[in-house]
């Protein structure tokens, strides 16, 4: 349950956050602490008892009266409050007699005895089984039954020893399908999504700059990179006197082990399984240990050959001359002699201040040596800044799976301070989130000319949807219905295994009908939960390109896709780029953050990002598609 227990409580939300393509087993303490639990929380604890209910083999009409209640629940038009309040919740089709009162416990206090003594009553072994990709209650089940597995080490012997293809209802494919789920689950266990580290790592931070003796504090590593995921937190403290900072670092409430406890370095393991080290080093060394321990790797490999070309050596304690102690002053350009900021440092070596989310080793160095002298300083990227969002696209209400009104979102957009919302709903191929038919389009896009009518709305709202993209690559509405809206988002949200030449003709022939305006999650990846499905996205980048589509970054925290690695080339030739939040309610919003990181890495041109623009300019962009 690593991976779990570390979704920050605002993503917590799982697969609300996510989508419906992606709902999952998710089963963890965290949902005791809750007092009044959403609706959304309530029809999780509802499919997982159903999931349990199968593994234990109980009465099919049991599992299936849960089962029904939560898609009742979770279709439910009204607000669950306002439901329970008026007693109306026993006359809702599917909410059978006995999921009423486990439904308003749930809702009045965030527990339910009975769900907490199911899930006692099974192996923890097996539950954790159920968080492998391809298995259900009832398969894990008969992996039980038939070769009494009970932990996922069991269950890969029995893969490797060909029992489970031997087994009826299993075969070759489904092992082998196991044993890779069992593989990525490994390697997926061992890092972070960066929003998750990042809650994590903000109150230490906090904690540390707090103490009397801490001059200053850092997070460096890849958390300071804006990595998508994180190995481990690193933190970087400039102190006379390290003891104890590192005895309150190792005493922090939520360690679960102390690995290091040394004189001036520390490592400590929580709860969760996310590990952090801390050095304390003398405030004179603090800009060369940020330096090193942000990294990457490469990018330090990089600066100490610059250096070494030049006649120092560098490091975390400093740069010396070659065989000589550090540098002072002298002969060197630095005003005051001594280098106490990374500005400092990179201008030593004849280098503009090198962001670290560019330190990755792919050629920054280069990019940022010539604009010293003032020749070329084109060749700077101008990186992305958050004050220059003015609004943000693909957002979810409740008129799909979304779980706030579009008036309430309107009215976070305004709270982050942007000028525009844009709605994108799902469309009704994307049935279990109440995607909408083309006659629901139009009543939508009435209820949005309404409110922005109105005057009522701080933020002007774009229609939107965020329309599937069929197997064969046509597209889930009327095309007249897509005319209609003011931007359309296409996204691929089934059939995930078909072949990459199938797949990348798919979301290509999306992209070249005229109604296409921008691209969703063009990989279809959840960060160390499920691999992207197979595409040719240099294809897909030079027919967006050709077509003048936009690709998205989506900001979900869990998405993050189009990959940064990607966009420099792709922002280079041309590619625009929208970030998307895909937020499913008012909180998602904020993921936009996320999202201002990956333009960030992929050095994408704020001209190049649609949501840097004016409204109108927004909607020239829109009109000119058309
Ligand atoms: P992570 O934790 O896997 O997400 O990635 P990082 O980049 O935070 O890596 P980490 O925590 O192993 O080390 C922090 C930084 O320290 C790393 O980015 C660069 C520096 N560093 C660590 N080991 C080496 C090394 O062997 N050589 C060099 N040049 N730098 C290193
Ligand atoms: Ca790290
Ligand atoms: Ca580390
Ligand atoms: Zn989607």
């Amino acid at each position: 349950m690593t991976e779990i227990c570390w979704v920050a409580p605002r993503i917590q939300d799982s697969k609300y956050a996510l989508g419906f393509e992606h709902a999952r087993l998710v089963i963890g303490p965290d949902m005791r602490h809750f007092k009044l639990m959403k609706k959304a929380e309530i029809v999780e604890v509802l499919e997982d008892i159903a999931v349990l209910l199968e593994l234990k083999g109980e009465n099919p009409f049991k599992i299936r009266a849960y089962a029904a209640g939560a898609r009742a629940l979770d279709t439910l038009e009204d607000a669950l409050e306002d439901v329970i309040a008026e007693g109306r919740l026993a006359s809702i089709k599917g909410i059978g007699s006995a999921l009423v009162d486990k439904i308003e416990t749930l809702h009045r206090t965030g527990e339910l005895e009975y769900y907490t003594k199911l899930r006692d009553s099974i192996a923890p072994g097996l539950i954790e089984l159920l968080e492998i990709p391809g298995l259900g209650g009832k398969k894990v089940k008969k992996l039980h039954d038939a070769l009494g597995v009970e932990s996922i080490d069991a269950l890969k012997a029995a893969c490797e020893a060909g029992e489970v293809a031997a087994l009826k209802g299993f075969g070759r494919k489904s092992e082998e399908k196991i044993l890779s789920g069992i593989a990525n689950r490994a390697a997926y266990a061992k890092r972070h999504l960066w929003w998750a580290a990042r809650a994590v790592a903000e109150p230490i931070l906090e904690g540390l700059r707090a103490l009397p003796e801490v001059e200053r504090a850092e997070a460096a590593g890849s958390l300071r990179r804006r990595k998508e995921t994180v190995g481990d937190l690193d933190f970087i403290v400039a102190s006379e006197e390290p003891a104890p900072v590192m005895d309150w670092f190792v005493g922090q409430s939520g360690v679960a082990e102390v690995s290091a406890h040394g004189a001036t370095k520390s490592s400590v393991r929580f709860e969760s399984g996310l590990q952090a080290d801390l050095r304390v080093v003398p405030p004179a060394q603090f800009a060369f240990a940020l330096h090193h321990f942000t990294g990457s790797k490469e990018h330090n490999v990089a600066m100490r050959q610059r250096a070494l070309a030049r006649g120092y050596s560098l490091s975390e304690w400093g740069i010396f001359k070659t065989g000589e102690r550090r540098v002072q002053d002298g002969e060197q350009s630095l005003q005051d002699g001594e280098i106490t900021s990374e500005a400092q440092l990179f201008e030593f070596l004849g280098l503009q201040e090198i962001p670290p989310e560019m330190r990755e080793g792919m050629g920054e160095l280069e990019l940022y040596a010539a604009a010293v002298k003032g020749d070329d300083l084109k060749s700077v990227p101008r990186l992305l800044e958050a004050s220059q969002i003015r609004g943000v696209f693909h957002n979810h209400t409740t008129a799909s799976d979304g779980q706030d009104t579009l008036e309430a979102m309107a009215t976070a957009a305004k709270a982050h301070g942007w000028n525009y919302l844009g709605i994108a709903d799902h469309s009704k191929a994307s049935y279990q989130a109440k995607g909408l038919d083309d006659a629901r389009v139009f009543k939508l896009i009435e209820a949005i000319r309404a409110l922005n009518e109105s005057g009522k709305s701080a933020v002007h709202v774009f229609s939107g949807i965020e329309c599937d993209i069929l197997p064969d690559g046509s597209l889930d509405l009327e095309a007249a219905t897509l005319e209609a809206l003011d931007y359309t988002v296409m996204s691929v949200h089934s059939s995930f295994t078909q072949s990459e030449d199938v797949m990348t003709a798919r979301v290509i022939r999306a992209i070249e009908h005229p109604a296409t305006v921008m691209l969703g999650h063009p990989t279809g990846r959840i960060l160390l939960r499920r691999e992207p499905y197979k595409i040719d996205l240099q294809k897909v980048i030079d027919a967006a390109i050709a077509n003048r589509v936009i690709i998205e970054i989506n900001a979900n925290p869990h998405r993050l896709d189009m990959d940064w690695r990607l966009w420099r080339r792709a922002a280079e030739r041309g590619l625009m780029c929208a970030i998307n939040p895909d937020a499913h309610d008012v909180a998602g919003l904020a993921h936009y953050e996320a999202g201002i990181h990956i333009a960030r890495k992929g050095a994408i041109p704020p001209e190049q990002v649609l949501n840097c623009r004016d409204c109108a300019g927004v909607a020239r962009w829109f009109e000119e598609r058309k």
